[in-house]
């Protein structure tokens, strides 16, 4: 017999038997309708359970990951309020059906067997995983990656003050909202966690608002490695910023004291709590998993014989809330409900085709109200003694900043946040004078730690803000990418674009600062962005450019709600030449606010017909130092700018390149895992024109003089041309 069976039948037996666990009596304000709803809430999360595997094992189900044990969140949902949004651990199903309760007109156990079907008719991801969640209830889908939930809680509890200082035109959580995030013990130690542990603790060390409760769900172990006894209390009962409560999550009475107390204490004091939940994990980790394989079958049997359900039926009869005969009674009825839902959910239709899966990658537009733009005595005031230079040419640094003034004028939701950006305006100066433009509430200085940067951007994302985080160097991207890659890139997919999270992330990046800091503040590969579904990179090589593009992605993230990279290559920031020194021909007059380039558009320079130059970023401006040789030994070049390096702009790149005869790719990004690996792709599929491509080495970067050896030069490029055109030349 499986455990799933021994647990049922142990139950049945003993509570026909009345012999039930010992412990503490009923004590607290749960009240007797409350407690029976928590009971009947954590029968169906328990029959849910075994229906699922039973799915499984017929085929109709694909994924057995479940909450028995855990079924005492049931009352920690009923301490919370429904607008309470919820970041959940994986085994909260008796969470989410208590929460459905507080919420008319709810069918969770249908939604819950359509979503272990893989249904297209699952409500919250239509069949592309079987995960909690429910639009209604305020439960986003979460990813399977554990932790990764915790630095966007951090921010989500951010957005709840933030918005109530200046509430954006979407906002979704009332003023008096917390949030509540859960995760299981052996999750407590991930850096990721830990991270967010920190955050919200050096947040309210510092009295500013955070709403927001922490339920670490303890039942020992993590698959097969047990929790030492004692290091959750040792490690989170004394933490800076962070009250810590403890309960035992097998008394419903307890636990729904407790978590009603630390939620009154997050929603009064707006500051975060830990709150530790003493559980058992009943069936091993999932499905496929025998816990006697590592753990002997008497430890087994004693969390067996502590099962929650057990020790609520004994306390309901304590409290004569319910006889144990209608305790059992009500399992049975809970089980044999399932299991007639459950056979008309496996008849309903399933994903089928790759057009079905990615029908929820891009999320869906939204209606805006209109802008006007600023008027012109607030560009005065925010501009000041800039605006005298405006019409001047200026490095791209100075142009985004300009154009980062202007949209946070024009658009009230956007904030920025990130190390250094704001007292001293970043590292390059691009966010310069923006605090005291806007102030600390939209310039925010974070801490060092980027998970936390992006987990802000996404939790203040889904309250209606459009952040514009910042990460310093591209090569610092990497510590935190999961933040963008598997979780604000899948959020739309998994919840069918009901919850999004759209942002403009800048980053500074790409090689060629002349001897300056080598690899790490010059990393010269995009491939980590390049591949992820959805996500749009865009990448200027000038400051008009960088202007208008920028203006797109705001745009993009504001009404489309994209997920949008901004690169701004670092050694253009400054750049003002071109051939000779002070001849300024890299400079460009700030293009005016209505101005922008188009998601797609590339930029084309010249129209000769020998060869096309395809580039990018520095690429670009080193192909136009090339380009007073190349029509020097007769070859008539025109430079083709990408713009966008993903999703890669197909239809203008093949209508920029019509009638050359020669393509030459420029590529300042790695041979392997580059951009030229596309574009050659591209070009070889759709042009019968002869191309070649010059990328950077399969290399680190080096500091020092030999900055610039791996990569593309403006003699290279020369070189690279001749070669491809061969005796023409
Ligand atoms: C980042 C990451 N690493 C590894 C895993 C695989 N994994 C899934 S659950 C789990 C154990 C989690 O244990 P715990 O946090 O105690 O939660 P419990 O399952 O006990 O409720 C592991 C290692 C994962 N999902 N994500
Ligand atoms: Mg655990």
């Amino acid at each position: 017999m499986d455990r799933a069976a021994i647990v049922h039948e142990n139950f049945r037996r003993r509570v026909a038997a009345r012999d039930f666990p010992a412990g503490a009596p009923p004590a607290g304000p749960l009240e007797a309708v409350q407690a029976v709803a928590i009971y009947r809430a954590a029968c169906l999360s328990r029959a849910l359970d075994r229906q699922s595997r039973a799915m499984q094992k017929a085929g109709q189900g694909f994924y057995t990951i479940g909450s028995s044990g855990h079924e005492g969140m049931a009352a920690v949902a009923a301490a919370l309020r429904p607008t309470d949004m919820a970041f959940l651990h994986y085994r909260d199903a008796a969470f989410q059906i208590a929460r459905a309760d507080q919420v008319p007109g709810q069918s969770v156990a249908w939604d819950m067997l359509l979503s272990f079907a893989a249904s297209s008719e699952d409500p919250i991801s239509g069949g592309r995983h079987k995960v909690l969640g429910s639009k209604a209830l305020n439960i986003p889908p979460q990813t399977s990656t554990i932790a990764s939930h915790l630095p966007k809680a951090v921010g989500a509890a951010y957005a709840i003050g933030a918005a109530r200082r200046r509430p954006p035109e979407h906002r979704i959580l009332p003023d008096d909202a917390i949030i509540v995030a859960s995760f299981g013990d052996a999750s407590a130690n991930h850096s990721t966690a830990q991270g967010a542990f920190n955050t919200a603790g050096w947040t309210s060390y510092q009295a500013i608002p955070l709403p927001l409760l922490f339920v670490c769900e303890d039942n020992g172990i993590g698959i097969s490695t047990k929790t030492p006894r004692g290091w959750i209390a040792a490690g989170f009962s004394a933490r800076p910023g962070l009250r810590y409560f403890a309960a035992d999550g097998l008394d419903i009475y307890q636990s729904f004291a407790v978590a009603a107390e630390a939620a009154h204490y997050v929603r009064h004091h707006r500051a975060p709590v830990f709150l530790h939940l003493g559980l058992i994990r009943l069936y091993g980790h999932a499905g496929a998993d025998v816990p006697t394989t590592y753990l002997s079958r008497e430890e087994v049997e004693a969390d067996e014989a502590n099962d929650p359900l057990l020790h609520m039926v004994r306390q309901l009869d304590q409290a004569g809330a319910l006889a144990p005969a209608d305790a059992l009674a009500i399992y049975h009825d809970s089980a044999a409900r399932v299991t007639r839902i459950a056979a008309e959910a496996v008849t309903r239709p399933r994903l089928k085709t790759a057009t079905d899966v990615v029908a929820s990658l891009i999320p869906p537009a939204r209606p805006c109200a209109a802008t006007n733009g600023p008027t012109p005595e607030a560009r005065a005031a925010a501009f000041g003694a800039d605006l005298k230079l405006i019409n001047e040419p200026q490095p791209m640094s100075r142009l985004l900043n300009w154009a980062l003034t202007d949209l946070m004028l024009a658009h009230p939701e956007i904030v920025m946040m990130g190390e250094d950006v704001g007292r001293k305006g970043g590292v390059y100066g691009v966010t310069q004078k923006l605090q005291a433009r806007f102030g600390p509430d939209r310039m925010i200085d974070t801490l060092l730690d980027e998970q936390s940067i992006l987990g802000l951007a996404i939790g203040m994302a889904q309250n209606g803000f459009i952040p514009l985080p910042e990460i310093q160097f591209l090569a610092y991207l990497h510590n935190a990418e999961d933040q963008i890659r598997g979780e604000a890139a899948t959020l739309p997919f998994f919840s069918q674009g009901q919850y999004t999270n759209p942002m403009v992330l800048r980053i500074a990046g790409l090689g060629y600062q002349k001897g300056f800091g080598g690899h790490f503040h010059n990393d010269n590969s995009v491939a980590v962005l390049r591949d992820i579904p959805g996500l749009i990179l865009a990448c200027p090589s000038n400051g008009a450019d960088a202007a208008r593009m920028l203006r797109t992605c705001v745009r993009l993230a504001r009404e489309e709600q994209r997920l949008v990279v901004f690169l701004e290559p670092i050694a253009l920031y400054p750049m003002r030449d071109l051939h000779a020194e002070k001849d300024g021909a890299w400079m460009c007059r700030y293009p005016a606010p209505t101005e922008t380039i188009a998601l797609g558009e590339v930029g084309v320079s010249g129209t000769g017909t020998d060869l096309a130059i395809v580039t990018f970023a520095n690429g670009n401006y080193l192909s136009h130092q090339a380009l007073p040789r190349l029509t020097a030994a007769g070859i008539a070049t025109r430079i083709i700018d990408l713009r966008w390096l993903s999703p890669l702009p197909e239809a203008g790149l093949l209508a920029a390149v019509q009638g050359c005869q020669h393509i030459l790719i420029v590529d300042e990004t790695r041979r392997s895992g580059g951009v030229a690996e596309a574009l050659m792709a591209l070009f070889a599929e759709q042009t019968a024109v002869p191309a070649a491509r010059l990328t950077a080495t399969d290399s680190f970067i080096a500091t020092g003089p030999a900055y610039g050896a791996t990569m593309p030069s403006a003699d290279s490029i020369f070189q690279a041309a001749l070669a491809l055109i061969g005796g023409k030349a």
